[in-house]
């Protein structure tokens, strides 16, 4: 799917130039609903994607046009790593975004314990290398890209809520340490260069296309398979932690307004409540008609050496500046994802019952 194509501003008929995003993480939960938001907003969108021997692109199917259908194809994409300098420095020459939107990431806290040194290289120095890349881009072609850092409530750590943009930071893992530095090497490239350059402090926001291992998606996932009986349990780890959850949809227009302001700034986007992974079980089995207590275990080794106990965002900044303000609470959301997972586990139990799948094995 990954092109090496020329890039062309030219707009449909009509319009003036077609403003080109350049968007790292493409392949993820945010970088799919952002995405489709830009290419509604008549964004020319350029993603950047990582090798990997299986296919990693299923959240961007159905937006995929084949690039032999040039005209059509607003969405292209390319092959590079944020682990590759020379990948980002080449795609900007070739692309020349007018936004960049670094979105990539080792973005699973547990697993940053595991393998720390990978999720700092490319968390924070990958945030750094593209910095430079877009800097010298500037600079060499007199251009001026703004430049747009997917910082995380992770970094409040073990700091007491309401956490806001003056709230210190107390990282708790090795991902949040890294994003800690690519957020202070954001503020340093603004500073030091005068980049149009933006941190967005984004508190946890989930979606049906949530990835199955964070604890929203692995609950709904599970209550699916189980209301249809393709399970009876659902291990998880600490369940007191508690989040401040949105819905991704709504946080990519916050992504995009930081870079529509006059003045680049950090904002934090909340929706000011939180709730426990506890709350979250209790009203999602709820919903089925279930009684979680009947159907969770709790098993270490979810646990984490070092948790963050308690984030709750006040995101009065970036309502006031931005006007901006989340469309779908906590309940909503929660009904949402299990929606989704309940017509995906009773296609799974079509398959299982037809003999082409093995019940323990997921699609
Ligand atoms: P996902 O884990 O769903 O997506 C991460 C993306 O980064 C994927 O496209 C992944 O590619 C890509 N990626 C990973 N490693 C590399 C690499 N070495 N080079 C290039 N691309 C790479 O994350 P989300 O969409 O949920 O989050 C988006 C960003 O926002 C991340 O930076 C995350 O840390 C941050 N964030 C997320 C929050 C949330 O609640 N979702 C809250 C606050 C911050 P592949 O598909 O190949 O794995
Ligand atoms: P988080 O999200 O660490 O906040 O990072 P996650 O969903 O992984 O954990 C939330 C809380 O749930 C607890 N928990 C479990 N978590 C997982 N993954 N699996 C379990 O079985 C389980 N049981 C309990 C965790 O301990 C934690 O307290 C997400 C990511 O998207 C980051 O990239 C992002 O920066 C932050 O949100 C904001």
């Amino acid at each position: 799917m990954a092109s090496q194509d020329n890039v062309s501003r030219s707009p449909p008929a009509n319009a003036h130039p077609m403003k080109i995003a350049l968007v790292t993480g493409i392949t993820g939960q945010d970088g799919s609903y952002l995405t489709e938001f830009l290419l509604q907003k008549g964004y020319q969108v350029h993603g950047l994607i990582r090798r990997s021997s299986n296919f990693n692109t299923q959240r961007l199917n159905h937006i995929y046009v084949d690039p032999h259908n040039a005209n059509k194809a607003r969405m292209k994409l390319h092959y590079a790593d944020l682990s590759d300098a020379s990948s980002l420095r080449r795609w900007l020459d070739v692309i020349k975004p007018d936004e960049v939107y670094n979105l990539a990431a080792q973005s699973h806290v547990a697993v940053s314990f595991e393998i720390p040194d990978y999720t700092a290289d490319v968390v924070a120095t990958g945030a750094l290398r593209l910095l430079e890349a877009v800097r010298s881009h500037n600079i060499d072609n007199g251009r001026s890209i703004k430049y747009y850092q997917a910082g995380s409530s992770e970094m409040f750590g073990s700091t007491p809520p309401p956490q806001s943009e003056t709230t210190p930071f107390h990282p708790r893992s090795p991902y949040a340490a890294s994003k800690c530095a690519a957020h202070w090497y954001t503020v340093n490239y603004r500073e030091a260069y005068g980049l149009y350059a933006c941190n967005g402090i984004l508190f946890n926001h989930e979606s049906p296309r949530r990835g199955e291992n964070f604890v929203t998606r692995k609950i709904t996932r599970a209550l699916g398979r189980i209301k249809v009986g393709l399970q009876t349990k659902l291990f998880l780890g600490n369940i007191q932690a508690s989040r401040d959850w949105g819905f991704a949809g709504d946080y990519v227009e916050a992504m995009w307004l930081m870079l529509q302001q006059e003045k680049p700034d950090d904002y934090v986007v909340a929706t000011e409540e939180s709730h426990t992974v506890e709350e979250f079980l209790e009203v999602s089995f709820k919903y089925v008609g279930l009684n979680w207590k009947d159907h969770v275990e709790i098993d270490k080794r979810y646990f984490r050496p070092t948790e963050v106990d308690n984030l709750k965002g006040d995101a009065s900044k970036a309502k006031e500046m931005l006007g901006w303000k989340p469309k779908v609470g906590f309940e909503k959301l929660v009904k949402m994802m299990v929606d989704e997972d309940l017509e995906l586990a009773k296609r799974e139990k079509v398959l299982v019952d037809a003999g082409y799948m093995d019940a323990k094995q997921q699609p």
